[in-house]
């Protein structure tokens, strides 16, 4: 079996698993019962009495907890015990209205260090690592969080925080950095600085990545490992559920371990609210099993995901959830046609002479929407082929059209110039249109 952080539960028996998961759910349901008004209201609504709960499929009587439950309870009212015993809180910027704030106990933020340390073992790290931690510190749960998993699991850590980047590359050099933490958009931004300021990538120490926060694909994937010379796994996590670590790949690179002692997870048809069988693409829902602070049942994620049936050759019983390939809420509807942007984003991958920076500007012309998506071009193409912008102007547009059915305008900017948001992520939708979608 391939390294495991804790294998007494990564690789638990799947019989056993399920009676931790039914004990777990049963103390998270009391719980919540006892201490969460809206819970309390839900469970008398829907006949589900804690004490007595005693089967899983159970859980599906209960209706969603969504982002819109936690904005009317912010900042404090979906948490389960007084802030007393609160010793964190961190909190997402959310793409409207108020930020959801997530808080965490001692044992929370025990737990999280220890779900954070598995997923930087099954991506390659340990204690004789140098791991640089490339993601914001702060509210943001990316950069701490993968703090205190790298230090639970014992490697040596940079608190390098997000930004500066020729900084984060002198770093890079002069302590020998093994493994990078970083969003996959900043990971390529690097290579490009790297490869700019003509640094010798092969120079460099890089053994592995751990890449997160925001879609990609596989071709980015191939992209990021050619040019840092490292292994690049992908991992998940959101801050209503805990921050990085509910999720991550091993070195099979076959989709992301979910540490089911700790979530149960479901994929529901997003319409309809209904489960979804292993294997099909749906929303995540996810129920935490041993949160204190913030205990969330049946929480509608908003990823677009298929849990990948079959077990892992890693050895790992925990099953894996595919590529986030979109989310629900993002996914655009232009002229009556459904656009998932990370579509958009592969192709652009497949196109020479474009980068996987991007954005849709969508605007609204009369009756109709007008899509406009601005991309980077590589270096190379803006500076020494400018006689060539015409024609992949000209190919994006074709490759548009045919695959997604819809014909989007294209317009190539500036290197550097999309925005990136406070925690480096790249901003993907203008919505000029005015419209609620
Ligand atoms: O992004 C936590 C995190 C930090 C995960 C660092 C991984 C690495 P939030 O800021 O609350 O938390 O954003 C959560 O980001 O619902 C997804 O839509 C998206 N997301 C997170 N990981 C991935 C991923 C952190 N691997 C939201 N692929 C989630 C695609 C991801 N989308």
């Amino acid at each position: 079996m391939r390294e495991c952080f804790e294998p007494q539960f990564e690789a638990m028996d799947r019989a056993e698993l399920a009676q931790l998961q039914l004990e777990r759910l049963q103390q998270t349901l009391l719980r919540v019962g006892r201490n969460v008004p809206l819970y309390r209201k839900r469970f008398a609504e829907h006949d589900i009495d804690p004490e007595t709960f005693a089967d899983v499929a159970d859980l599906r009587r209960l209706p969603f907890t969504t982002k819109a439950d936690l904005r009317e309870a912010y900042p404090y009212g979906l948490f389960a015990v007084p802030l007393r015993d609160v010793v964190r809180l961190h909190a997402s910027s959310g793409t409207s209205g108020k930020p959801v704030v997530a808080g965490y106990t001692r044992n929370d933020v025990k737990t999280w260090s220890r779900l954070v340390g598995r997923v930087l073992v099954a991506a390659g790290a340990g204690r004789d690592d140098v791991v640089q931690i490339a993601l914001g510190y702060g509210l943001f749960t990316g950069g701490i969080g993968f703090h205190y998993g790298a230090e639970a699991v014992g490697a040596a850590v940079i608190p390098a925080s997000s930004g500066g980047t020729r900084r984060q590359i002198a770093i890079m050099q002069d302590y020998r950095t093994t493994v990078f933490v970083a969003t996959p958009s900043y990971a390529l931004h690097l290579a490009e600085t790297i490869e700019a300021m003509d640094v010798n990538v092969n120079s460099l120490s890089l053994r592995f990545g751990l890449f997160g926060a925001e879609t990609w694909t596989e071709a980015m994937r191939a992209a990021i490992e050619d040019r840092l010379k490292l292994t690049a796994t992908d991992n998940y996590g959101l801050s209503e559920i805990m921050g990085p670590g509910v999720a991550g790949e091993c070195l099979e690179k076959a989709g992301m371990h979910v540490s089911e002692d700790h979530f149960f997870i479901e994929i529901v048809d997003p319409a309809t609210g209904e489960p979804l069988p292993d294997g099909e693409e749906g929303e995540l829902v996810v129920t935490t099993l041993t949160k204190e602070a913030l205990p969330m049942i049946r929480f509608r994620t908003g990823d677009m995901t298929r849990i990948i049936p079959g077990p892992c050759a890693c050895g790992r019983t925990m099953r894996r959830i595919g590529r986030i390939v979109g989310r629900c809420d993002d996914m655009l509807i232009i002229r009556g046609v459904n656009v998932f942007p990370s579509r958009i984003e592969s192709i652009l991958l497949e196109v020479e002479g474009t980068t996987p920076n991007y954005r849709i500007v969508l605007e609204r012309k009369g009756a109709l929407d007008e899509a406009l998506v601005e991309v980077e071009p590589t270096e190379e193409l803006l500076f020494d082929r400018v006689a060539e912008h015409q024609a992949l102007l000209d190919k994006l547009g074709r490759r548009f059209a045919s695959e997604l059915g819809v014909g989007l305008g294209v317009k190539l900017v500036e290197p550097g110039s999309l925005a990136r948001g406070q925690e480096g992520k790249t901003i993907r939708v203008v919505d000029r249109r005015g419209i609620a979608r």
